[in-house]
């Protein structure tokens, strides 16, 4: 689960009755506002009914394993009780909780492994950092001053969040754009300084091969991801919350993404953008409930599961996943019939997860062309989305790799 939660979240992203086009989390910027005028906004941020135990629970429930959330977003404002400044939400609201560390609690106490997300970059409350170019001058973005931001705020407060919450599994840093290699380096040398076993994200910059790859916001792999990496989306369009933003993509929708993801070896981090007193939106919550009610009957599908080592366009009735001697057809349209090439295993039982239901499934062979093929008829009536079961004999798929080669490549 990755959440977007701030002080855009307390203004619905909209200012003096504009909605921030696109992304709420971005209000500030679109609308220059004055850092001393966000400040005074942040003043108001009271989110009485924050349940860091319920929000845990709503991920875990979802089927979720990790959660990443916003400590410190492009606006500046830490969510967590910082010693670097009065920037934060102990220090600057009425409401005076270390949001982060109830968070870290939570998930510690639940089995949640628990991540940060931290602009590292873009600051708009800093005049050294990227990004504020209406309350600073060209002159006070000198390289020099990049660099006094980054080893002043972002150190400062990336070593708190380090050693102050217990055990955080991820830093997941954001947006380098002018940030340079050498910079990315130190910063993610410095983290691995203090927690070794901390993930970063590629998107520390710097090009080296950090411990994943996060793809850009909302893509999803088209070919199997070779290296750690993580796909990310929302549920709606909007990172941070947007009641205005209606666009929510429908449960089977998001199934099918996560689907599409593990189906080429990525994880996906799905987003939920909290509202300014600290609930989840009735329709995100609706959508977690369904996602985790279809996912966790059918685990062996998912967690642990990667492509079927058989590339192959993407087909118009789903997608699929591989597991040992298994594969798992996710089933989002129904055409009738499926057929699949390049399994040469031997088929030894088709079936419906969770409903036990049979499939009929003729397999042919032909080891002289290495031609394989399996023909799925499915059950009219399949209540869809729908995951079918493929055991084959031994203990590993045993795939012809490419659907088709220009044979130059
Ligand atoms: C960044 C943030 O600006 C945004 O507010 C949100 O937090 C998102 C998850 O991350 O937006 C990006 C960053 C990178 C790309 C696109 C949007 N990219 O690499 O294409």
């Amino acid at each position: 689960m990755f959440i977007h939660w701030g002080v855009y979240s307390h203004a619905c992203g909209c200012w003096k009755d504009m909605e921030t086009p696109w992304v709420s989390e971005w209000m500030m910027h679109k609308f220059h506002i004055p850092r001393q005028e966000y400040r005074e906004l942040a003043k108001n941020f009271n989110p009485v009914d924050f349940d860091a135990e319920k929000w845990v629970k709503s991920a875990l429930d979802a089927g979720m394993k990790y959660m990443v959330v916003t400590a410190k977003h492009h606006d500046g404002f830490a969510m967590f009780d910082s010693s670097y400044d009065d920037y934060n939400i102990c220090s600057l609201t009425p409401f005076k909780k270390d949001v982060i560390g109830l968070l870290a609690d939570a998930a510690h106490r639940n089995g949640l492994k628990f991540g940060i997300y931290y602009s590292h970059e873009q600051d708009w409350n800093e005049a050294g950092a990227v990004g504020n170019t209406w309350d600073f001058t060209p002159e006070e973005k000198t390289p020099e001053a990049f660099e006094a931001y980054l080893h002043g705020k972002v150190y400062h407060q990336v070593r708190e969040l380090l050693t102050n919450y217990g055990k955080i599994d991820i830093i997941w840093f954001d947006t380098p754009v002018k940030i340079s290699e050498k910079q990315s380096l130190e910063l993610g040398n410095f983290v691995k300084s203090i927690a070794p076993d901390c993930l970063i994200n590629s998107r520390i910059g710097g090009g080296k091969e950090w411990d994943f790859e996060t793809l850009a916001d909302n893509t999803l792999p088209a070919t199997p991801c070779i290296r750690n990496t993580e796909a990310i989306g929302t549920m709606n369009e909007s990172w941070g919350y947007k009641p205005i933003d209606r666009n929510y993509r429908s449960s089977a929708q998001l199934l099918e993404r996560i689907a599409s993801a593990v189906s080429h070896n990525a994880n996906f981090l799905l987003n939920v953008g909290p509202d300014g007193s600290g609930k989840f939106p009735p329709e995100a919550l609706e959508r977690l409930q369904d996602i985790g009610k279809f996912l966790i009957p059918r685990s062996e599908a998912i967690y642990g599961a990667k492509d079927v080592g058989v590339i192959y366009s993407s087909n118009r009735w789903g997608k699929v996943t591989a597991s040992k001697n298994n594969a798992y057809f996710w089933i989002f349209n129904n055409p009738g019939e499926v057929r699949f090439y390049g399994i040469r295993s031997t088929l030894e039982s088709a079936g419906v997860l969770v409903s036990g239901e049979n499939v009929n499934v003729k397999e042919y062979h032909n080891s002289e062309y290495d031609y394989h093929r399996i023909i799925m008829t499915l059950p009219e009536n399949l209540p869809l989305p729908a995951v079918i079961k493929l055991t084959f004999a031994g203990d590993e798929l045993d795939c012809f790799h490419a659907a088709y080669s220009c044979g130059s490549c």
